[in-house]
């Protein structure tokens, strides 16, 4: 089996798993019936299996993919974007809430109160649109996210594909369609302006307003996709671009990665690379005698370093 279950986690929207020979990691939506739509407890754990394959050192690259088919018709989907069926009136809603959840004591109490009398800090069960933490942690996460397309990327799944840093898409299944619009929503961040960025601003709006399902190739020769491939031959390809990626230079992957994102994230951009640059020059003795300089009381000594040019 070339894939091991990361088990310390109790997902119930996801699964995953971390490659048996490589360093890779394998995130799957698990709601193949409802074509892998997102809710928001689909979003936390997500984000849980985003931040635990940051914090691994030795993990390099993360597969971001849908499982399937559906067992009710067969059908093929990387992601439908926001489960409507459970959108209320400012956005998705836990099917529980995590404020009920927290004060399941028994008691017929306002579950806003705690014995004392002060107030809870559960969350209320407000409409999240937390998908787009998800898209920062994506975007933000120091190694390479690819997207392995499988079948339908829709509305918030077209969206998480486009934030990913390459897309690998199965040549018979998969379709990428934005119906936002239809639902009344819009995704104005990087589902709308980075897509503009990869496929220039007439295909992006053609995208979001005549809203045409485009299939695997005609979305590789628009831009949005890095490359199309067997359906069987899907995972096999993604776990090789795994591999050809966790061979290099982790730390000029990481830096190459802020240095793309550099270019259209503004302050944020420059924050992340800068946050790069500053680790690197912890490394360098002259920043350890810095540390060293003040720790033991002296003034620093940088006499025997060179102004570089
Ligand atoms: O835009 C945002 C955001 C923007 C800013 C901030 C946050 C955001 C968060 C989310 C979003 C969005 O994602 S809005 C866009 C929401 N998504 C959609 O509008 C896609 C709706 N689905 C479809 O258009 C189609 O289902 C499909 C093109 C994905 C697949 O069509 P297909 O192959 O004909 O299958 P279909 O029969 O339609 O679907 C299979 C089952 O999956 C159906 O359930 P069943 O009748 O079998 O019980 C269908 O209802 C269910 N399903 C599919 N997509 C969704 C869904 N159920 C709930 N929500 C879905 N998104």
């Amino acid at each position: 089996e070339r894939w091991t279950a990361i088990d310390r986690f109790d997902f119930a929207d996801i699964t995953y798993h971390r490659s048996t020979d490589t360093g890779a990691v394998r995130i799957a939506f698990d709601r193949p019936e409802k074509r892998n739509a997102f809710r928001p407890e689909t979003v936390d754990e997500l984000a849980t299996a985003l931040d635990h394959a940051k914090r691994q050192t030795d993990v390099g690259c993360v597969l971001l993919t849908g499982n399937g088919p559906s067992e009710k018709d067969g059908g093929w989907a990387f992601c439908a974007g926001g489960d409507q069926s459970i959108r209320g009136e400012s956005g998705y809603e836990y099917s529980e809430s995590p404020r009920d959840s927290d004060t399941a004591s028994g008691e017929q109490s306002d579950p806003r109160e705690t014995s004392d009398g002060v107030e809870d800090d559960a969350p209320e069960n407000v409409g999240r649109l937390h998908i787009l933490e998800v898209q920062r942690q994506i975007r933000h996460i120091p190694k390479p996210v690819v997207a392995v397309v499988p079948g339908w990327a829709v509305g918030g799944g077209h969206s998480l594909h486009v934030v990913c840093d390459l897309t690998l898409a199965s040549e018979e299944h998969a379709k990428f369609l934005q119906t936002d619009p239809d639902v009344g929503s819009f995704d104005g961040g990087f589902g709308s302006a980075y897509l503009a960025r990869q496929v220039g601003q007439k295909k992006a709006r053609e995208v979001f307003f005549l809203g045409k399902t485009y299939d695997a190739a005609e979305a590789a020769d628009m831009g949005m996709v890095n490359d199309v491939v067997p359906h069987e031959d899907l995972e096999d390809t993604a776990i090789e671009w795994a591999e050809r990626m966790n061979e290099k230079s982790p730390t000029a992957m990481r830096m190459l990665k802020y240095a793309f994102n550099l270019d259209s994230d503004g302050m944020v951009g420059q924050q992340v690379f800068a946050g790069e640059a500053t680790r690197l020059a912890y490394m360098t003795d002259e920043a350890q005698e810095g540390r060293d300089a003040f720790n033991e009381g002296r003034d620093p000594d940088f006499d025997d370093v060179p102004w570089h040019y």
